[in-house]
């Protein structure tokens, strides 16, 4: 993997910020995006741009293949058996609360229980939340381990005869910690209970293969792999999608409409009411073709490497405490962090004036904010186009930081 080349790649990357060339540590939030998939999407616009599965014009079967073009790529990308089970979303966000209100809602009754981490992103969490508010199933965490991991035993203990649903992060957002989702769908199928996967933080970064991993739904988003915002991805077991109830009721998802009743078409158009998100889907699949071309195993290796420096340059720094395992091997690639007495809005800040983009505040896990025993936190995270310079720079920019603000304080 050429990291020089692939640079080149994305035009951002060449910005100056606050007078310094722009090292991007922020692509945990979202990443930045290739010429590749930037050109797909003007072509796009200036030649094929219809809307889908309507007109029989020319351009409306250019528009319309495309976006299911599309939907192979990324089935072929998380190795889904077909491309029914591709549904096409807004984001992560929009495909876990597609699965809570369509699924959970309807199958979940009072006692059922719903087995979490505390280590959750938001859009993991509140969903199940409301899924045990509307049905009075009971939500369960497995207590992390000191370094954020879980323990197989912990996990055995919360999974019983009443579990009926596991969702957990494949890849934690702030710890970086990588959770045996393999194993432990395994587990949750022992109890015939379905296994919900938001891939957010892995599909972008490691090679995700959803037969391997046996889960039964899968959430991520576009934006973080290169892709466009607004474009995301539900993937689900066939059998589940069957009998999922869709969330938008409309135009296009429909097969026939009464006056007083209405019946759906199949997966995954029942999904997907109204015009979908056709250029955002269309630059996802150019996404996905680009992270193909260089490899996910080259991707991860890559992420490793970046994040085991990090955590070597770093662990040295006085004053620097820093989250999440120790090691990088079994770590997704970013590191979150804090400094003594100084806000992390505050190293934030300071790293900015030095062109340097990292992440402050809760990540959206306030509950894991409270476990961890801090208000907020620091997060550099790293993809395919970041370099070892950059995480010296990462240092020297809190280096400057301690300095300062050691000053400031007196
Ligand atoms: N799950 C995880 C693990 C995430 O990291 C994120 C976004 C989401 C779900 C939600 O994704 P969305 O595309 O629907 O917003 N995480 C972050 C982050 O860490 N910083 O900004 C967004």
């Amino acid at each position: 993997m050429n990291v020089q080349e692939i640079r080149k790649d994305f035009p951002i990357l060449e910005e100056t910020v606050n007078g310094h060339p722009l090292v991007y540590l922020d692509s945990a939030a979202t990443s930045q995006k290739p010429r590749q998939v930037i050109e797909v999407l003007q072509k796009y616009y200036e030649h094929d741009n219809s809307n889908v599965h309507r007109g029989v014009h020319t351009l409306g079967s250019r528009a319309t293949e495309a976006y299911e073009l599309a939907r192979e790529k990324v089935a072929r990308f998380i190795r889904a058996k077909s491309a029914e089970q591709v549904v096409f979303t807004r984001g992560t966000t929009e495909s876990l609360n597609m699965v809570a209100y369509g699924y959970a809602r309807q199958q979940l009754k009072e006692g059922d229980e719903i087995v979490l981490t505390p280590s959750e992103h938001h859009s993991n969490l509140i969903p199940w939340q409301q899924v045990a508010r509307t049905t009075g199933a009971v939500l369960k965490y497995i207590p992390l381990q000191p370094d954020g991991t879980l323990a197989m035993e912990d996990v055995k203990t919360a999974i019983t005869p009443a579990t009926k649903l596991v969702a957990m992060a494949h890849v934690s957002n702030v710890l970086g910690t990588i959770h045996p989702v393999r194993e432990i769908a395994a587990l949750a199928h022992e109890v015939g209970a379905i296994m919900v996967v938001d891939g957010a933080q892995s599909v972008p970064h490691m090679p995700v293969d959803v037969q391997d991993l046996g889960c039964d739904f899968l959430a991520f988003s576009g934006h973080k792999m290169c892709g466009p915002t607004g474009v995301g991805v539900l993937y689900g077991k066939r059998e589940l999608l069957d009998v999922m109830e869709p969330t938008y009721f409309g135009g296009e998802m429909i097969d026939i409409v009464e006056l007083h009743s209405a019946t759906w078409k199949d997966t995954p158009y029942k999904f997907e009411g109204g015009t979908p998100i056709i250029a955002g889907a269309i630059g996802l699949g150019a996404a996905v073709d680009y992270l193909s071309s260089i490899g996910m195993e080259e991707i991860r290796s890559h992420d490793q490497k970046l994040v085991a420096y990090a955590l070597e340059r770093l662990s040295d720094m006085p004053g620097l405490s820093i989250y999440g395992p120790k090691s990088g091997v079994n770590r997704g690639g970013l590191v979150t962090f804090n400094l003594d007495g100084v806000h992390p809005h505050d190293v934030s800040t300071v790293l900015d004036a030095e062109g340097i983009a990292i992440r402050a505040g809760h990540h959206c896990a306030q509950p894991l904010m409270r476990w961890l025993n801090v208000g907020s936190t620091a997060r550099a995270s790293f993809y395919l186009y970041n370099t070892e310079s950059d995480i010296d720079a990462l240092f020297h920019g809190l280096q400057s930081a301690k300095e300062f603000f050691q000053h400031a304080i007196g």
